[in-house]
């Protein structure tokens, strides 16, 4: 027999009016007990609201932006052969779920100080309802690094929520006491800091508002947007930071194999919905049938025809057979990024035209300059003069300021030109904007600042959008020439090495000249290889003599 069944929303801690991000049933469907109604977020928390008993829906009573609490009216639920009591009820009490939501942030995390010198505190996971054994499944910061209170410094995941657990007290991080994959609970010790100043006296005086927004994501991370947002395929537009889904949605995720941290967003707030792996696994799937992508990112098992080229499984190897080994998870940026990489490696025709060119004369001139201009605190860098270099080279070749669209080519009618930056998070490319409207002393001292801030992990995602071309400076290392990859959806990239002074015929004799090589990988599908050697051509003669952009 069947019973109607008023569905409200279950003990949630302290939330109170907690927005409904995302409906997930309608009325006519038949859903199974425990399945997702209605997601609900708070400052610290993503929830999913289960069913607590199998049927048919008929009536909804809550839509996306409404404000929740406990005992809120979600639906009303014919419930098919009610087996207990309790359930066959109509009463708040039947339709009483349990706990979907830990309490995450109602709680303050609880802080202790650690045994050692007092400054020292350990933060532990708060009260988290009746979760006991949450797998961490990402972790924010980093051994030395400083964390104000209330930064994110885990992300905890049930069936039900997704859950920050931010730091109580602000501080250096001293000890990471968990690793992505292990189990806690309430009081398990996540992270020991050094606290600033003076360690707090008792928990509650630890306590941090629930200030940190699940999209706010620590600097490190968000650096990885660049090299995403650079680019135009589904793999490229991975939000900035921790992806934002609900627990219904990385699990739908996980089913298909999908990683949430490269599906873009189009939820409010940047958050990932359904929808978006849906269009996600379709992205991938198209690119697979146009013979675009081959084979799943590096490291991960695939093969069979795929694309039309098969490719055998990426071999799994147990390395401790042959010595001591330690396993490191990759960093986000490394992640993204090696996907980004690996897409375009497979995807474009890479040509690489290497060149060299005299700088003699240039680098006098910067030495001089830097003389000059020591006491302004200016510094010419030889990278500096190579942005400009690439203007000239871009307005004399637009065909290199270009992007593929389809079967059209996009020619841009402005001057962005990224820089790859090497930072201990990994690879980034920070972009000066309009760099034909700057001078080089400008062009330096913004190169300097956007490094800093690469190191620093603190770029901003559109400090690494919109690139028109890019350069990939070695010099200040070595080597001589190498193969730089495309940064799609740019159409080519001026590898840079160090320069040296090299024995070069004048026509009568070798004299000893200050000589770079250059490597200039191009996009096929857009150049030929005659306009590529023009371009190196043109670059190295500009940088020999800029008099020649007056030309
Ligand atoms: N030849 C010889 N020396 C060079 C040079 C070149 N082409 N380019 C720079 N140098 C020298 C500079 O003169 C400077 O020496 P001094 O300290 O004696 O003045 C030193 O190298 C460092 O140069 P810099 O401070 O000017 O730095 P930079 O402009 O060369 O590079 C940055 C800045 C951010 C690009 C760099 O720090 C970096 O991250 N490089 C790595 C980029 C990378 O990883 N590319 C590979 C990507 S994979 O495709």
């Amino acid at each position: 027999m069947s019973q109607l069944i008023e569905v409200k929303v279950p003990d949630i801690g302290d939330f109170k009016d907690v927005p409904v991000i995302e409906v997930l049933v309608k009325v006519g469907d038949t859903i199974k007990v425990d399945e997702a109604l209605v997601t609900l977020e708070t400052d610290k928390a993503t929830m999913d609201v289960p069913s607590p008993a199998a049927g048919v829906i008929k009536e909804m009573k809550v839509k996306t932006g409404d404000n929740l609490s406990e005992g809120s009216l979600i639906l009303v639920l014919e419930a098919a052969a009610v087996a207990t009591p309790a359930a066959a009820a109509p009463a708040p009490a039947a339709a009483k779920p349990a706990p979907a939501a830990p309490a995450a942030a109602a709680p303050a995390p609880a802080v202790a100080p650690a045994a050692g010198p007092t400054s020292l505190v350990e933060l532990k996971v708060p009260d988290i309802g009746d979760f006991t054994d949450v797998p961490v499944i990402e972790i924010f910061v980093k051994v030395g690094e400083t964390i104000a209170a209330d930064a994110p410094l885990v992300a905890l995941e049930s069936d039900k929520a997704t859950m920050e657990v931010p730091a109580a007290t602000g501080g250096v991080v001293k000890e990471i006491r968990v690793k992505v994959g292990d189990r806690v609970g309430k009081d398990a010790v996540i992270v020991v800091v050094e606290a600033a100043g003076s360690a707090p006296s008792a928990p509650a005086a630890a306590a941090p508002a629930p200030v940190a927004a699940p999209a706010a994501a620590p600097a490190a991370v968000a650096a990885a947007a660049p090299v995403a947002a650079k680019t135009s395929a589904p793999v490229a537009t991975a939000p900035a930071g921790k992806a934002h889904a609900s627990p219904s949605v990385r699990r739908f995720a996980r089913e298909l194999g999908v990683d949430v941290n490269l599906v873009p967003g189009s939820g409010p707030k940047g958050r990932i919905v359904e929808e978006d792996i849906q269009n996600f696994v379709k992205g991938v799937m198209a690119q697979v049938a146009s013979g675009g992508l081959q084979q799943t990112p590096a490291g991960t098992p695939a093969g069979g025809n795929l694309g039309g080229l098969t490719v055998l499984p990426w071999p799994k190897i147990d390395f401790t057979k042959f010595g001591p080994v330690e396993s490191k998870p990759l960093s986000r940026i490394a992640k993204i990024s090696g996907a980004n990489l690996h897409r375009n490696w497979v995807v474009i025709p890479h040509v690489t035209n290497h060149d060299e060119c005299d700088i003699t004369d240039l680098e006098a001139f910067r030495v001089q300059m830097n003389k000059e201009l020591e006491k302004s605190g200016a510094k010419l860098t030889m990278l500096a003069f190579m942005i400009k270099a690439a203007v000239a080279a871009l307005k004399q070749f637009p065909g290199f300021n270009a992007s593929l669209d389809g079967e059209n080519i996009i020619l841009k009618q402005y001057y962005h030109i990224g820089f790859a930056a090497d930072t201990p998070n990994g690879l980034v490319v920070p972009v000066i904007r309009d760099a034909d409207k700057k001078g080089v002393i400008e062009i330096a001292k913004e190169m300097g600042d956007l490094a800093k801030l690469a190191r620093d992990g603190k770029l901003k995602p559109e400090q690494m959008q919109g690139g028109c071309f890019s350069i990939s400076s070695l010099g200040g290392i070595g080597g001589t020439y190498f193969t730089p990859i495309i940064n799609a959806p740019e159409v080519a990239i001026m590898g840079v090495c160090k320069s040296a002074i090299r024995p070069v015929w004048d026509g009568k004799a070798f004299v000893p000249r200050l000589m770079l090589p250059l490597s200039l990988s191009w996009d096929h599908r857009v150049i030929d290889g005659a306009a590529a050697a023009r371009f190196n051509a043109y670059f190295g003669g500009v940088l020999q003599d800029f008099r020649r952009v007056l030309l």
